[in-house]
């Protein structure tokens, strides 16, 4: 191993605004708002403010699906919160999520409404409103609920780890670019030998545990997240690409890949959704 890029950390750490990489000029090590303004309200019961990131993507795929089930109480505004000019450090935005992360969801059906943040807790949350997605089986759920929360924990290593330091960081860095690989082709492994033998990952039906980790580990073997589809050798795992495959043909998923995106192809973009018809 190299031993380039040595740094003795200081006594106490400071917060250096140049430190470089993609992120450097929107993160801080401090919560709260930066300025006074409301968020948008339209017309639906579900106010939904993301972005189309692997945690975004989660929920649309999930309301897209209910809407495929002719819930009409599923609608929704999504409005876009551009994360990368500090949209998610509005006062109207930290009222509903106060981590300052998309995604985050207003349900104005309910007196008062409800805010949810964190994107488990939204699918959560719209799977129990409306019965779908979850098994009712104790042992299925407890199943399910297993593998939402793996992805959960073990998502910010592919992205926070792996993602980072191989895609975004300003230098490549052995050390922890080896010690993140390591652990995204260790889950790879865990996912692919669980979907040996079963067609989702809690048993035979999709559920919201499959749409939470399909836009994370999904993503990573179909459209080569953080280009790395090569490097990490993400073709070895079958049963992963199997999986991810079958649920990527759902059209209720590709409704939802396309929503509060705003790079990639251009008929796979979506800024805002209003209307059903927007996609259409
Ligand atoms: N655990 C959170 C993570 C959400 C998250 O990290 N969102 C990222 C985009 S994928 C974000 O909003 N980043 C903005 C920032 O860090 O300031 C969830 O699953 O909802």
């Amino acid at each position: 191993m190299t031993d380039s890029n040595e740094y003795t950390p200081p006594e106490v750490w400071t917060w250096d605004t140049e430190s470089g990489g993609k992120f450097a000029s929107i993160n801080r090590p401090i919560s709260g708002a930066t300025n006074e303004k409301d968020l948008p309200v339209g017309e639906h019961p579900l106010q939904l403010y993301s972005m189309g990131t692997p945690n975004g993507v989660k929920v649309t795929i999930m309301l897209e699906e209910l809407l495929a089930l002719g819930i009409k109480e599923a609608e929704y505004d999504a409005f876009y919160i551009d994360i990368s000019e500090g949209d998610q450090f509005s006062s109207g935005f930290v009222d509903i999520n106060p981590n300052s992360k998309i995604p985050a969801l207003f349900d104005r059906s309910t007196s008062p409404g409800t805010r949810v943040f964190e994107s488990a807790a939204i699918l959560f949350y719209l799977a129990e409103k409306f019965g779908q997605f979850i098994p009712t089986d104790p042992a299925e759920r407890a199943e399910c609920m297993s593998w939402l929360f793996w992805q959960m924990g073990s998502a910010p290593y592919l992205g926070g780890g792996f993602g980072h330091f191989y895609a975004y960081a300003p230098s490549k860095m052995e050390y922890p670019i080896n010690r993140f690989a390591m652990e995204v082709k260790r889950q790879l492994d865990v996912l692919d030998k669980n979907l040996m033998s079963k067609p989702f990952l809690s048993g035979s039906e999709y559920n919201i545990s499959d749409m939470a980790t399909f836009s994370w580990y999904g993503w990573l073997v179909m459209d080569n997240l953080y280009e790395a589809r090569e490097f990490l050798d993400v073709a070895s795992y079958k049963n992963v690409n199997r999986w991810a495959n079958e649920i990527n043909d759902r059209p209720a998923v590709q409704r939802g890949r396309k929503v509060n995106r705003t790079w990639g192809p251009e008929e796979g973009q979506l800024k805002e959704r209003h209307h059903s018809s927007d996609l259409d």
